[in-house]
């Protein structure tokens, strides 16, 4: 089998967005027997309070994934903003690896890294402070100690926050600061980066400094969200490409 490499990310799933799940069940059949792995870069729920609350939308994400690695391809979770509480139990239902964000694969004489992509949001100050105190080890272990009640009423306020706050926030706030794509490259020693988060589809061409000083040409891969349409990237045989499919409401 050729090598096939699948990346999705941002499906944001819950129990009001039904025609997600079909679209997302229609790709996981379609691809089961002719892939090697599926990564997920993040969001693939709209929500997560832990692993000891699954809801029947969640259980059924999980059968399924765990149905489709069961057919031979490798599955990657990595956190997202609105799921970053998933943890190796749910993993493993769904017969997955949580991958750190930030992660660097191979293909052929390069390498990609793969992440969610809220960390390059750097001018989101509130987003990255918010995150700074979310991703202590410490305000999990004390958050996941409330009831499933209360961790439901936190959230709930968090979306609520986050819904008025980026109505206010500007486009360019809420994309990738350009200077902290340019000091990935150079940090990872990569020619191409792949990420989510910021719902915006494109392939960015960009001229990097490489080690050795001279000027060679990257690429930004970003995924789109699930909405109208399904996007993922492909990685076949070393060369990597965007794609999308509709989703439909009826
Ligand atoms: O998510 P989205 O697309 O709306 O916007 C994101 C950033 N927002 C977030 C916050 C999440 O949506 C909240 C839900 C996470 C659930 C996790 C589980 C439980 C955690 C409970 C936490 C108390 O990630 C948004 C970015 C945007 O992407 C673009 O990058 O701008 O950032 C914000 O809006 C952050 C705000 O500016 C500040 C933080 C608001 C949350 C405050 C918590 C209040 C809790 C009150 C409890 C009494
Ligand atoms: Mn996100």
């Amino acid at each position: 089998m050729p090598d096939r490499r699948l990346f999705i990310s941002d499906l944001h799933i819950d129990c009001s967005r039904p025609e997600i799940v079909t679209g997302f069940f229609q790709f996981l059949d379609k691809n089961k027997n002719n892939c090697n792995a599926l990564y997920i870069l993040g969001d693939l729920f709209e929500v997560w309070i832990g692993d000891d609350t699954v809801s029947d939308v969640e259980l059924n994400v999980s059968e399924k994934l765990c149905e489709f690695s069961k057919c031979g391809p490798s599955v990657y979770i990595m956190h997202g903003n609105r799921d970053f509480l998933i943890g190796n139990d749910y993993a493993k239902r769904c017969g997955a690896t949580i991958l750190e964000d930030h992660h660097i694969i191979s293909t052929g004489d390069e390498n990609l890294l793969l992440l969610h992509g809220d960390t390059l949001c750097t001018d989101d100050a509130e987003y990255q402070q918010f995150r700074a105190l979310v991703r202590n080890r410490n305000w999990q272990e004390d958050f996941l100690s409330k009831t499933v009640e209360e961790r439901r009423t936190f959230a709930q306020k968090a979306r609520d926050k986050s819904k008025s706050e980026t109505s206010l926030k500007s486009d360019s706030i809420m994309d990738v600061n350009q200077e902290e794509v340019l000091k990935l490259f150079q940090r990872y020693h990569v020619s191409k980066i792949l990420h989510g988060h910021t719902h915006r589809p494109a392939i960015h061409e960009l001229k990097v400094k490489s080690k050795n000083l001279s000027t060679q040409t990257a690429q930004r891969i970003v995924l789109g969200d699930w909405d109208e349409k399904g996007w993922w990237a492909e990685l076949y045989n070393d060369r990597l490409s965007l794609k999308s499919f509709p989703l439909s409401n009826d």
